[in-house]
């Protein structure tokens, strides 16, 4: 289809540059009249094999395999304009001003004069960041200036190539959020979309469900460039959406649409693609260098541009403080900071009647996250059931945009249906055999909350990778820890083997300013790395 639309628009244009030069000339003075009507007379277009010209972009691209398209804008250029060219470049450094139609064309953000006219007219053409006006066709600027196309990313050519690729017209291409990805589709929405929407959703009487809350998303394919960098729930991307955006068939109710570009991260929550028992651990030497090289890259992403974490606990299933600080070693390592949530305090007084106080002691529960308190981490106990804590967790989410973490069955679904009914999060209740949670949700999904602030869904994960990391992120990520080493003698200070007179970090144990259990994880921790 995008083919035969390419060509209908080429044919199109010849026809209509010709007869707009013949125009132009008729304007022109008398004395000059007679010579330049020879020349437009002559002015034919001419067809792709009898040009030597094409433009760098054409050149440069790596990716134009199609012939057809290659030929495109340059079939489309006609000898005036080739002219000009010619003579703006011949006139030397002095003089290197053209006029923005041709430049338009020469640059592929339009694929003919027609439309570069066209994008002139409605003011879509911006030079230099606004500096230099654009007010019609004939204006001349620097050949060398900046320009883009307002709701325009991507050259002329990728476009087509999208559009054969996806099987459907592309309308004008906006900015958006991924909100799902799932392989190689992603779900895309517009946040300006979606306000009006949002506000409703704030009136208790609006019988808004979660069919409306979803109609608002996209989902696209992925132009091919973006397959091998990835796009993860919480990037922005440019996308266009399909032409007339039918909803039918075999998309279910969702409008589609081709990601063409993803924009700069702000920051990524992400982990090594293997786990520690992956590596050769019988060779030292090689688990070294696998390390570094997991340092430096083969990452998985899981969601990128967060503002925070939220950590989240119950009493059932109960977590070990080691999660927590891991949770914790991680999130700082990704420079996001972090809130504790513990979930359940209907409950709980509910059960561990079979434990001991020792056992107790290294649980998360609402006596030992008084610790972390005291560390100055943002903690909240909340109840979905009761609705404990849940304007407390509203604010603290205002405007930002949070990921909720935590193992299978704490309640991370239940606590975004509390705050946003119509997410109509899936829930599972936890196993009666085991009591661990049943891994209900599969997929990082992000929800735009009617009080402000996006709210990331994601599966339960009991552990958080912090064998990857180095010693000073590990150290880092105990802030009590990381404050006392200042006071070691030896910047390479293991914590370890020097006595206390030289070692800050012992002196605080001593003087109980940091607690065993975190000394504790903060040793297993380092052994991991260092192992
Ligand atoms: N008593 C009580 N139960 C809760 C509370 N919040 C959630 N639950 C229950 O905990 C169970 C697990 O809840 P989910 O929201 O599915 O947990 P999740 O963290 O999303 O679990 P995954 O999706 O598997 O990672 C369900 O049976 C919920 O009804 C609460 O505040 N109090
Ligand atoms: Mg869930
Ligand atoms: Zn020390």
């Amino acid at each position: 289809i995008s083919k035969e639309r390419v060509i209908a628009e080429e044919e199109r244009a010849i026809m209509e540059s010709s007869s707009a030069a013949r125009k132009r000339t008729l304007s022109l003075t008398p004395c000059l009249l007679s010579f330049l009507f020879t020349v437009s007379s002559h002015c034919h277009v001419r067809t792709s094999s009898d040009l030597a010209f094409t433009s760098p972009w054409l050149r440069t691209s790596p990716s134009s395999p199609a012939p057809f398209r290659a030929s495109t804008c340059s079939s489309l250029r006609t000898e005036r304009q080739i002219f000009r060219l010619q003579m703006s470049k011949k006139r030397g450094k002095k003089m290197q001003k053209v006029r923005i139609d041709d430049l338009l064309v020469e640059r592929g953000l339009a694929l003919h004069t027609k439309e570069a006219m066209a994008l002139v007219l409605k003011k879509l053409v911006v030079v230099e960041e606004g500096k230099i006006p654009v007010d019609s066709v004939s204006t001349l600027i620097p050949s060398d200036a900046n320009v883009r196309v307002k709701g325009r990313h991507v050259p002329v050519e990728e476009r087509a190539n999208m559009e054969q690729e996806a099987g459907f017209v592309l309308g004008e291409e906006m900015e958006g959020l991924v909100v799902a990805h799932h392989g190689s589709r992603v779900l895309v929405q517009v946040e300006e979309q979606s306000k009006e929407l949002l506000t409703k959703l704030e009136e208790p009487a609006a019988h808004i469900n979660t069919h409306d809350v979803r109609s608002l998303r996209y989902s696209c394919a992925l132009n091919p460039s973006l397959k091998e960098i990835g796009v993860v729930t919480g990037d922005r991307v440019v996308f266009a959406p399909a032409l007339g955006g039918d909803m039918t068939t075999s998309e279910r109710s969702f409008a589609r649409g081709v990601v063409s570009k993803r924009l700069e991260r702000t920051t990524v929550l992400d982990r090594p693609s293997k786990s520690i028992s992956e590596l050769n651990v019988n060779d030292l030497q090689t688990v070294g260098a696998e390390k570094v090289l997991e340092r430096t890259g083969s990452r998985k992403v899981l969601c990128a541009n967060l503002d925070q974490v939220v950590l989240v606990f119950a009493s059932s299933p109960p977590s070990p403080l080691l999660q927590l600080d891991k949770y914790l070693v991680a999130s700082s390592a990704c420079k996001l900071s972090q809130i504790i949530l513990f979930n359940k305090c209907d409950m709980l007084e509910d059960d561990d009647a079979n434990l001991n106080a020792q056992e107790r002691n290294q649980l998360v529960s609402a006596e030992t996250l008084k610790v972390y308190q005291r560390l100055g981490y943002p903690v909240i106990m909340t109840s979905t059931r009761t609705g404990q804590g849940l304007e407390e967790l509203k604010s603290l989410l205002h405007n930002k945009t949070s990921i909720l973490v935590g193992q299978s069955g704490v309640g991370k679904s239940s606590l975004l249906n509390a705050l946003l009914p119509q997410a109509n999060a899936r829930v599972g209740a936890l196993s009666e055999w085991s009591g661990l949670g049943a891994h209900t949700t599969s997929h990082a999904e992000l929800h735009f909350l009617p009080s402000g602030g996006n709210l990331i869904d994601c599966a339960g994960f009991r552990d958080f990778a912090t064998w990857h990391l180095t010693l000073e992120e590990v150290q880092q990520g105990f802030r009590e820890i990381s404050q006392a080493a200042l006071d070691c003698k030896f910047r390479d200070c293991s914590h370890i083997s020097e006595p206390a007179e030289v070692c800050g970090v012992k002196r605080a144990l001593e003087e109980g300013k940091i607690e065993t259990s975190r000394m504790m994880n903060f040793r297993y921790i380092m052994n991991e790395v260092t192992a």
